[in-house]
């Protein structure tokens, strides 16, 4: 074919991270602390309604209906309604999609405008900034800093937002600021003081607020996790995103939704319909049995929202103590299934590890895999490229896996720190 091939708008997209990692990690057959997925089965509840769904007659295995099989919005709209205290529609205020993914495609698709300006908050989970790209926005960034250098135990809770910063990159063409709470990778959990700065900048400038909430359930420490769309004002402006694959450890359902006002949604579904049409209707019915099991539930200790944060509590406390006997300082996470660890007091040559020129944390993290065959992910990835080079001292570790993977880490991060 002699004309040009390429769509404009995929090329000014960076490389995928997960593409090369991923793959990274299969060859060298690495204990893999990468990307982010259980590497054990959902709850049991779960799978029998999955089960149940597939064995359950011809409907599970046909079309449901486009924005949200009946019993999954249903019961969406119930159990978040009595979380930000108002009456959520079940049919006008939610849109399942496939996946948090589909959902963020389809926010940006349907409420960003060439030209219009997005801010995104880094570190961002890195599809944000594409998706932004494709159609047609401008990212703007604006990173958490550390605010407290070299503490005993650095946490996440010291990256903050300068106010000031975040004022200033407001313009007349924004449109929507993101944020990620809890935050992958880094797992901080704003507090309500952190997202009242930020709903009072949206309220004064007009702008609508994409809450990418998919870690929702999991808080360490006390630390609570706040819906912004439950701010005062904010309801209106907020579009809300969850995910099924990170509520229930079933990555590969690819069940997702977005919960905001009919006036946001209604738009939403315009690229729903045309692009995908549904997620899987057997997924979508077991992640509603799941959510009607855990709505019974709720704050008792036999839910699954409370079992699997005391779960990965532990899993945190294994990891970061086999970081630290490593020379690894890591950044203690409030929520999510991350950890990142500063890399800077470790001495390797890094020469054949990639270009000249490439943030050191990607060189780092294929050293680490090929040499030690421990997988991560390097978190300059979440950066913008103006910010990238200042996060370059970082890499990420995933901890909800088995605790015999987390041993193999240990095993492999206490050899590697006898020989240093
Ligand atoms: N939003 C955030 C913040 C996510 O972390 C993810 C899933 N990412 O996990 C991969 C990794 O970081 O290793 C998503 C959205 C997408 O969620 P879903 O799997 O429901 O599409």
């Amino acid at each position: 074919m002699s004309r040009q091939l390429q769509a404009r708008r995929t090329a000014s997209l960076r490389k995928n991270v997960w593409v090369e990692f991923t793959q990274l990690a299969a060859d060298y057959k690495a204990v893999n602390l990468g990307q982010g997925f259980p590497d054990f089965s959902p709850p049991k509840f779960v799978q029998d309604a999955f089960c149940k769904a597939v064995s359950g007659g011809y409907q599970m295995h046909q079309y449901t209906q486009p924005f949200g099989h009946p019993p999954l919005v249903h019961i969406l709209a119930k159990f978040f309604g009595r979380i930000v205290g108002r009456e959520i529609d079940p049919l006008e205020d939610v849109l399942v999609t496939v996946g948090a993914y589909q959902a963020l495609f389809c926010t940006f698709q349907a409420l960003i405008d060439e030209g219009d300006e997005v801010i995104i908050v880094e570190p961002f989970f890195d599809c944000y900034e594409p998706m932004v790209k494709m159609a047609g926005g401008k990212p703007v960034y604006v990173p958490l800093r550390p605010k407290v250098e070299g503490s005993a135990v650095p946490s996440s809770g010291d990256w903050v937002l300068s106010p000031e910063e975040l004022a200033s990159k407001f313009t007349p063409r924004t449109k929507a600021v993101v944020i990620n709470t809890p935050n992958n990778p880094l797992g901080k959990v704003y507090k309500t003081e952190e997202l009242q700065v930020i709903a009072d900048l949206c309220i004064k400038h007009d702008v609508l607020c994409i809450s990418d909430e998919v870690y929702e359930w999991l808080t360490y420490d006390g630390n609570k996790h706040v819906k912004i769309a439950g701010l005062p004002g904010m309801w209106e402006r907020t579009v809300t995103i969850g995910s099924a694959g990170k509520t229930f450890s079933a990555t590969g359902w690819k069940v997702g939704w977005v919960i905001s006002s009919k006036q946001n949604i209604q738009y939403l579904k315009i690229i729903h319909q045309n692009s995908v049409y549904h997620s899987p209707t057997a997924a979508q019915e077991a992640v509603a049995r799941g959510f009607e099991r855990e709505y019974e539930l709720f704050g008792t200790p036999e839910s699954y929202f409370q079992q699997l944060p005391a779960m990965l509590h532990q899993k945190r406390e294994k990891l970061a103590s086999c970081l630290g006997g490593a020379g690894l300082q890591p950044v203690m996470p409030e929520g999510g299934y991350f950890m990142i660890a500063d890399i800077s007091s470790v001495k390797v040559d890094l020469s054949d590890q990639g270009t000249e020129g490439e943030p050191n944390d990607f060189r780092f993290v294929r050293w680490l895999t090929k040499e030690k065959g421990l997988a991560t992910i390097p978190v300059s990835a979440f950066y913008s490229p103006e910010h990238s080079r200042e996060f370059d001292k970082y890499i990420r570790f995933c901890f909800i896996k088995e605790d015999a993977t987390l041993n193999a880490a240990e095993d492999i991060l206490r050899k590697w720190s006898q020989t240093q």
